[in-house]
């Protein structure tokens, strides 16, 4: 049995429930409380706040955590990062009031910085050969220097919002995070079987993620063009229709390229373009 710790609320927590859906891995989120174990995987879910994972993942309380970077950074335990988890980008930045001039790290020289990381921050300090006083707060962190706590703030950042409503401008991004998948790295041999087995999984939710799945009707003679405008894993599927001189083509695309597909394939005479949502792919 593995035992995996994820945040119990918060903005990892909903993400972290999906991926372990995605995964194939049915928690049952109703009865949840403290600890709650999947029906059809040897998994057991403990919910903690995230600044607690690192601590119970180095301890071997739990095998593994799904947690923000900046936490596992933050903490210094001994934990492995086994994976990056494509959600809760962020970065932990400085920040300044907007009407005052940045000319480099020396601004905050003999400067007072509220943070709730000050592992990170001091790290950045010593970097820069900066002295400056580090107030460790732990929530509202942007209202400090309004508030004379401090003259600067470290702390996340994501849509930049937060900082410019609190009159603030972000100077230096000094660590960029998401969320991670660690590691004890003291796992069983069964633990390891099973650890294997997710990466496996997530491994085809990474792939499959950000990719449609489409199917057309095409000319006979325009098909070694499609070919070109639609590289697939291999090379698109081509099958001939009942109605002479007409196929069915169908191929894998990066949503992002959709469109920009889909005009070049109207144009070379595709009919009746289908798209749908790719749930996994197994390379
Ligand atoms: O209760 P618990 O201790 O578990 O949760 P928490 O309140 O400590 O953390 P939570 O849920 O706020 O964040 C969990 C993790 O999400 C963080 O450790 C980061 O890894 C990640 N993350 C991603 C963020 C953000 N984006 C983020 N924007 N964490 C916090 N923020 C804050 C930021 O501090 C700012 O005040 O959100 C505010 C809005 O940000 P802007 O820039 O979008 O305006
Ligand atoms: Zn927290």
């Amino acid at each position: 049995m593995l035992r995996i710790a994820i945040q119990s609320k918060g903005r990892l927590n909903e993400e972290s429930t999906a991926l372990l859906k995605e995964l194939g891995i049915e928690i049952d989120d109703a009865k949840r409380k403290f600890l709650s174990q999947s029906a059809n995987f040897p998994l057991e879910v403990l919910y903690l706040r995230d600044d607690d994972i690192p601590q119970v993942v180095a301890a071997g309380t739990a095998s593994l955590g799904i947690v923000g970077l900046n936490e596992v950074e933050e903490k210094g335990l001994k934990v492995k990062v086994i994976e990056k988890l494509g959600f809760g980008g962020c970065r932990i930045s400085l920040a300044i009031p907007k009407a005052e001039a940045y000319d480099g790290p020396q601004w905050f020289e003999g400067k007072r910085i509220a943070t709730s990381y000050p592992n990170i921050l001091k790290r950045f300090l010593d970097k820069n050969g900066v002295h400056a006083s580090i107030e460790v707060i732990t929530g509202s962190v942007e209202v400090a220097p309004a508030a004379g706590i401090a003259d600067a703030i470290f702390d996340i950042v994501s849509s930049g919002g937060t900082l410019v409503s609190n009159g603030l401008k972000e100077v230096e991004r000094v660590f960029e995070s998401e969320a991670v998948l660690i590691s004890s790295g003291k796992l069983t041999e069964d633990e390891e079987k099973l650890l294997a087995e997710i990466l496996f999984r997530f491994e085809s939710v990474k792939v499959s993620r950000g990719k449609k799945y489409i199917l057309m009707n095409i000319p006979q003679s325009a098909v070694e063009e499609a070919i070109r405008i639609l590289p697939a894993m291999r090379s698109p599927t081509v099958m001939p229709l009942a109605a002479e001189g007409w196929c069915s083509l169908h191929s894998v695309v990066n949503a992002a390229d959709l469109w920009d597909k889909i005009r070049q394939l109207k144009a070379i005479g595709a009919e009746g373009i289908l798209v749908l949502g790719v749930d996994k792919i197994i390379p």
